[in-house]
């Protein structure tokens, strides 16, 4: 693939929520362009890692999509087609699907990956060209158990509470279930000032990581026993009286029912449920409590379990306990995910929310986003489900039309075999991806999308900062920008005239004001802006006001500005281990490959480094199982069994299984998973299910 720069450009990585920015230089190499870290972005100057370093492998792929593809029936090969006889071809399927079965029949997945400015489309899309509720996308699977948690606890939901510039002021970090070094590597030197300041960092972490070797303690905690852990540290602050009472007085509610809560978890009797010694227990407590300063940080290890808003509500309890939040060197964060993890949660494509973080059942919220939109409030739909129940709906055959953009969930969605039912039912899939994903194989219609460098558009990183990012290249072939597919398709379901927008500048203008006066409010923000300034935190309400990179200073977002704590029972998972399925299965990610692999697994440099999975077992597992050099083995759960090459490690909890779920077809873990839901974030358990393991020996091979 020819590129077409001619002059440096800046940029930002497609990958995770730090969005480290790059320098676009042109060149001589076959691609014409090389990536280097930009030297003077604010958030990882100088720093990319090798996601970063080598994300145009992807880009200039020759599988790359080139022109829209299209089919009569699935067996078929695919077909080139026009755009335009593309989109009045789905468009014509929609209506008539739309005319039989009503409005709902039709659903959108979206994806954290996109801009801001795509984001918000598809969800007006999805409410006005579309008329339906059923949209949801992956932040579903990722963000929305610590979302629940944030706006129980304080009102609001912005990922980190203070930036990352923060973090070398705190003498005490706790990491919970966040493997920092491999997931957002360039904060990695944050954490580094604070230790080198004498800061003590702490991690919870069923394994040894690559973030817990730059630890000072590490708690190895058995999968699904953070509430019991975090309620020993809080008992202990409680009855040695080390909590901040003055800030718990003034700016919280709910001591009682949390000092309630913790009673009966002593240090001793964690150690009986954890193992956990009552000496690191209580070190931990007072060590955080005592701090001048201290910031404590999540992510998906406990917040992807049917517990996970609880879990993540008691850790946020630790530092409103202790009083290190909204001041200097403190804060909590639930360290977001994807590109845009945090801003493609903020501006309507939740199944119960409008921009800005608007709530879609909601009056004035509706009136408010349908008078941006030229629309009757009455003609707004409701509010639909999560991501997961999306497909469960579709393999019922309730949903009969999907349109996928930027996610790739038959890999990425628990218990594969219910969603694989759920992509051959529809009636009409359109997948609009970079590639033909795994979950593009079940689709009649394959759009082709534009690449991190092809398309503009904002982005909203994991520290809330809102920047720019600008078109380092041109759309090859017939790639499309997302926000222009979208545009183009409202036009022909007949509704084009909502969506015409000279460039993403004008969705931007118009998202602005659609947020104005919500949760996440954008209003005074401007590309001129956010170029000038290189970033801006929200909130933002006016064009005058700096932005908020520091939340909370004097109060809550609740209408009393106080935070509430919850006193948390700890509860089982859904699947508990039993003598049929003795080990736990735990997922998560390599330092080099991103979610389903769609776009690293095409990248040589990575692969070479990973290239396919290893499920890490203890070697009191192997030995158990008499496991000898070369042997693989089979994980069963209750769903299915897959085989693996292995790796034993001591540094990983003795009743625990780790794989990673980067792969897909016969290596995606997820086809074992288990599908339970947290009931109020509507998060899939891929942190925790019961398996049990079989040595699979290994076949001698002989060429003959
Ligand atoms: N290299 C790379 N980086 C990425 C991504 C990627 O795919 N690859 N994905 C991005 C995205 S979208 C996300 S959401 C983030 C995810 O970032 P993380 O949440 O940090 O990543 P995970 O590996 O899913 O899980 C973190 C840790 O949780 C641990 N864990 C498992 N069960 C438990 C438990 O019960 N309690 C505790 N305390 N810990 C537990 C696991 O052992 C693992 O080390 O990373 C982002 N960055
Ligand atoms: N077992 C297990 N499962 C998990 C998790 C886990 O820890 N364990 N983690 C979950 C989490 S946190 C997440 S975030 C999900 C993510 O899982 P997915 O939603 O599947 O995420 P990706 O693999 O990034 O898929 C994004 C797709 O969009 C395409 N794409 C990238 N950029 C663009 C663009 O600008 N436009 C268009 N049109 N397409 C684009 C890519 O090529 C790719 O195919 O996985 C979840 N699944
Ligand atoms: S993957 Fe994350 S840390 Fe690595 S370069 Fe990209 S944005 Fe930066
Ligand atoms: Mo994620």
């Amino acid at each position: 693939m020819m590129t077409t720069a001619v002059e440096t450009r800046t940029s930002h990585c497609c990958f995770c929520s730090m969005q480290c920015g790059m320098d676009v230089v042109p060149d001589d190499s076959e691609a014409g362009i090389t990536i280097k870290p930009s030297k003077t972005f604010p958030v990882a100057t100088g720093r990319l890692c090798q996601k970063g370093l080598y994300s145009l492998g992807h880009v200039v792929h020759p599988d790359r999509l080139q022109t829209p593809l299209g089919r009569r029936a699935r067996s078929d090969a695919w077909q080139p087609a026009s755009w335009e006889e593309s989109l009045s071809r789905i468009a014509g399927d929609i209506r008539r699907i739309q005319a039989e079965h009503g409005k709902d029949a039709v659903s959108v997945y979206g994806g954290g990956s996109l801009t801001n400015e795509v984001c918000y489309l598809l969800g007006k899309f999805a409410r006005v060209a579309l008329g339906t509720k059923y949209i949801d996308y992956n932040g579903r699977y990722c963000m929305s158990s610590a979302a629940a948690a944030s706006n129980k606890a304080f009102g609001i939901d912005r990922g980190m509470t203070m930036p990352l510039s923060e973090i070398p002021h705190a003498k005490y970090i706790i990491l919970a279930g966040t493997n920092i070094a491999e997931c957002q590597p360039t904060m990695m030197p944050y954490l580094m000032e604070a230790k080198k300041k004498g800061a003590v960092i702490v991690t919870i972490d069923p394994r040894t990581t690559m973030t817990s070797k730059a630890a000072d303690i590490h708690v190895g905690l058995q999968p699904g026993f953070d509430s019991v852990f975090v309620n020993g540290l809080l008992h202990v602050i409680v009855n040695e009286r080390l909590y901040d009472g003055a800030f718990v007085h003034e700016r919280t509610h709910g001591f009682n029912e949390v000092a309630e809560a913790v009673k009966e978890f002593t240090p001793a009797r964690v150690r009986e449920l954890t193992g956990v010694l009552e000496e690191v227990t209580r070190g931990i407590a007072r060590g955080f409590a005592k701090a001048d300063t201290g910031i404590v940080l999540t992510a998906r290890g406990l917040e992807q379990q049917v517990n996970g808003v609880e879990n993540t509500l008691n850790y946020i309890n630790l530092a409103l306990l202790t009083g290190k939040i909204g001041r200097k060197g403190c804060g909590y964060g639930a360290v977001t995910g994807q590109a845009n993890g945090q801003g493609g949660r903020e501006h309507g494509q939740k199944a119960d929310q409008l921009p800005g973080y608007r709530l879609i059942e909601n009056p004035a919220d509706r009136e408010h986003v349908a008078a941006v939109w030229g629309i009757d409030p009455a003609e707004l739909p409701g509010k639909g489900v999560s991501a997961y129940e999306m497909l469960v709906k579709a393999a019922e055959g309730e949903i009969k039309a999907m349109i996928v953009l930027g996610s790739n969930p038959l890999v990425s969605s628990p218990n594969n075999a219910v969603v694989r039912r759920a992509l051959e039912r529809l009636e009409l899939l359109v997948v609009v991806d970079l590639f033909e994903t795994e979950t593009a194989r079940y689709a009649d219609w394959l759009l082709p999308g534009t690449s991190f460098l092809e398309a503009e558009g904002t982005l909203t990183n994991l520290e809330g900062r809102v920047f720019h990012r600008g078109q380092a290249l041109a759309p090859p072939w017939q790639c499309r920008e997302d926000y222009r597919l979208i545009s183009d398709l409202s036009e022909a379901l007949g509704r084009g005239r909502y969506f015409r927008y000279d460039g993403p500048e004008a969705v931007f203008e118009e998202m602005c004001r659609a947020t104005a006066g919500g949760k996440a409010d954008y209003s005074g923000l401007s590309y001129g802006r956010l170029k000038a300034e290189q970033g801006v935190f929200w909130p933002c309400p006016a064009p005058e006001h700096a932005g908020t990179p520091q939340l909370f200073l004097d109060r809550f977002a609740h209408a009393d500005g106080r935070a509430v704590m919850h006193g948390i029972t700890p509860k089982r998972p859904a699947e508990p281990i039993d003598s049929e399925y003795p080990l736990i299965l735990t997922t998560g990610r390599l330092a080099n490959h991103y979610l389903s692999g769609v776009q690293t697994r095409r990248t040589a440099e990575l692969v070479k480094k990973a290239p396919a999975p290893v499920a890490e077992i203890h070697p009191a597992v192997a030995q158990r199982i008499g496991l000898t050099l070369g042997d693989k083995i089979r994980i069963t759960s209750r769903r299915g069994s897959l085989e693996f090459a292995v790796k034993i490690t001591e540094g990983i909890q003795r009743r625990t299984v780790f794989v990673p779920f980067h792969w897909g077809d016969q290596l995606a873990i997820n086809q074992i998973t288990n599908d339970a839901l947290d009931p109020t974030s509507r998060m899939p358990e891929f942190k925790l299910c019961a398996v049990r393991i079989e040595r699979v020996e290994r076949v001698e091979r002989s060429d003959a």
